[in-house]
C-alpha cells in the first residue's frame, strides 16, 4: 500500500478527492484537523491506496501532463522510476520487518500483539516504536508497555475546563448517546458545583423530534435554569439573544443517526448562521462504539469544527481500546466523561489518567 494525504475544507471533501482520484478501493488511515499558516482550519486526510492502483493512476496522470515529451522516452523513465520504487519500498518493508521482528515470539511482538488485540492500531504502534530500534526496552516487557503508554498519554489531548468568558456550549451527536443527559449534568455543574455560581441557561434545538417528551424542560423545571425551546434558525436566533445574560447557554439538539440527513442539515443551518458569540460544539460519543461507527459518525459530524469530544457511557464498557484508538488518530480533544445515568454526580472532566487506568486494567485483565 501507498499513503498520500488529501488537504479540503472538510474530511469528506478530502475523502472524496482521494475516490476520484483513486476510486473505491482505498483504505482511509486518519483524519485530523491542521491550522494552516494563513489561519484557515483544514483537514487533511490519509489513505493508502494498494500499489497497483497507485501505478495505474500515477501513470495515468503523468501520461495527461507531459504530452509533449515523446511516448518512448516517457515510458522508459516512467519504467526506470517505478522500478526503482518499487524496488525501494519492498527493502523498505523487510528493513522494518527486520527491525520489528514481526512474525516472532520476542517481547516486542507480544506487547504489540497484546496492544492490538485491545483495540490499538498496528501502524500506531509501529510509527511509536520504530524509534526504539536497538534499544533495549525491545526486550523487557514491562519497560515496553510502559513505553507505549506513555506515548499514548503524550498523543492524547484534554481541553481545560475555561469558564471565563461567556459561552454557548452545543452537544451533538447520535441519538440516545446521552447528550440531554450530559447536559443536564453539566448544567447542575456550572450554577452550583464551581467555585462560583455561573448563569446558565437551556435553549433546546430537539423539539422537531415528533412527539417527543420534553426531557431538558423536566430537568429545567427541577433545578430552576430558565429554559428556551426553538424550532428555526430565526427563533435560535432570538432565543441566544433573550439569552444574552446568561454566562453559559447550553444547547441541546436532536440525536441524528449517522444517516439522518435532514435533520442533519437542519442543524447545519443552525450553526451556521450568523452567531453573536462562537460556540464550542462537542461531539458526545459513546465509549461502547464499535471503531467503524465511531469512523462514521465523525466524519457525519466533523464538518461542524468540533471543540470537544464529550465520551459517554464510560460505565457500560471495560474495553477502552478502540475509543483510544479513536482518539489517538483523530486526535480531537476531550473535554468530559459521563460515566453513569445519574444527574448530576456522574460526570467527570476529561482526565488522560482515568482514561489511561482504565485501559490498563483492561490490558491487565
Ligand atoms: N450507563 C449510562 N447511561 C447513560 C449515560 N449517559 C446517558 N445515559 C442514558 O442513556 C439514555 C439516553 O440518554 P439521553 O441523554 O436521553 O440521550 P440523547 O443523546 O439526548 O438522546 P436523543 O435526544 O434521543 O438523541 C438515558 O437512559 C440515559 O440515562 C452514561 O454515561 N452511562
Ligand atoms: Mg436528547
Amino acid at each position: 500500500m501507498i499513503n498520500e494525504t488529501f488537504v479540503a475544507q472538510t474530511p469528506k471533501e478530502a475523502y472524496e478527492e482521494a475516490v476520484v482520484k483513486y476510486g473505491n478501493n482505498i483504505k482511509l488511515l486518519s483524519a485530523k484537523q491542521v491550522k494552516y499558516e494563513d489561519g484557515m482550519l483544514r483537514c487533511e486526510v490519509s489513505i493508502a491506496v494498494p500499489e497497483d492502483v497507485f501505478m495505474e493512476k500515477s501513470l495515468a496522470n503523468e501520461n495527461d501532463e507531459s504530452l509533449s515529451k515523446s511516448e518512448n522516452e516517457e515510458q522508459t523513465e516512467e519504467h526506470a522510476l517505478l522500478e526503482e520504487l518499487s524496488l525501494l519500498k519492498e527493502q523498505l518493508a523487510l528493513m522494518k520487518e527486520d527491525m520489528l521482528g514481526v512474525e516472532d515470539d520476542s517481547v516486542l511482538s507480544k506487547v504489540k500483539a497484546l496492544f492490538v488485540e485491545k483495540g490499538i492500531a498496528k501502524k500506531w504502534l509501529d510509527d511509536v516504536l520504530v524509534s526504539l530500534m536497538g534499544n533495549s526496552i525491545l526486550s523487557d516487557t514491562k519497560l515496553l508497555v510502559s513505553y507505549i503508554l506513555e506515548e499514548i498519554d503524550e498523543a492524547l489531548e484534554v481541553v481545560d475546563e475555561s469558564l471565563d468568558e461567556p459561552k454557548i456550549v452545543m452537544l451533538v451527536g447520535p441519538t440516545g448517546v446521552g447528550k440531554t443527559t450530559t447536559i443536564a449534568k453539566l448544567a447542575a455543574r456550572y450554577a452550583y458545583m464551581m467555585d462560583r455560581p455561573y448563569k446558565v441557561a437551556f435553549l433546546n434545538l430537539d423539539s422537531y423530534k415528533v412527539g417527543a417528551f420534553d426531557q431538558l424542560g423536566q430537568y429545567a423545571d427541577i433545578m430552576q435554569i430558565e429554559h428556551v425551546t426553538v424550532d428555526s434558525v430565526e427563533s435560535f436566533m432570538r432565543g441566544l439573544e433573550a439569552l444574552k445574560e446568561y454566562d453559559i447557554i447550553l444547547v441541546d439538539t436532536a440525536g441524528m443517526s449517522p444517516y439522518d440527513t435532514q435533520k442533519f442539515i437542519k442543524t447545519v443551518e443552525f450553526v451556521q448562521s450568523d452567531m453573536p458569540r462562537t460556540i464550542e460544539v462537542s461531539l458526545v460519543l459513546s465509549a461502547t462504539v464499535k471503531y467503524e461507527d465511531m469512523d462514521d459518525i465523525y466524519n457525519n459530524f466533523s464538518f461542524l469544527n468540533l471543540y470537544s469530544v464529550i465520551i459517554s457511557k464510560f460505565d457500560e464498557t471495560k474495553h477502552l481500546g478502540t475509543l483510544l484508538n479513536f482518539m489517538l488518530l483523530y486526535k480531537i480533544p476531550m473535554s468530559y466523561f459521563s460515566i453513569g445515568q445519574e444527574v448530576p454526580d456522574d460526570l467527570l472532566v476529561a482526565s488522560k489518567e482515568y482514561l489511561l487506568e482504565r485501559f490498563i486494567g483492561d490490558l491487565d485483565g
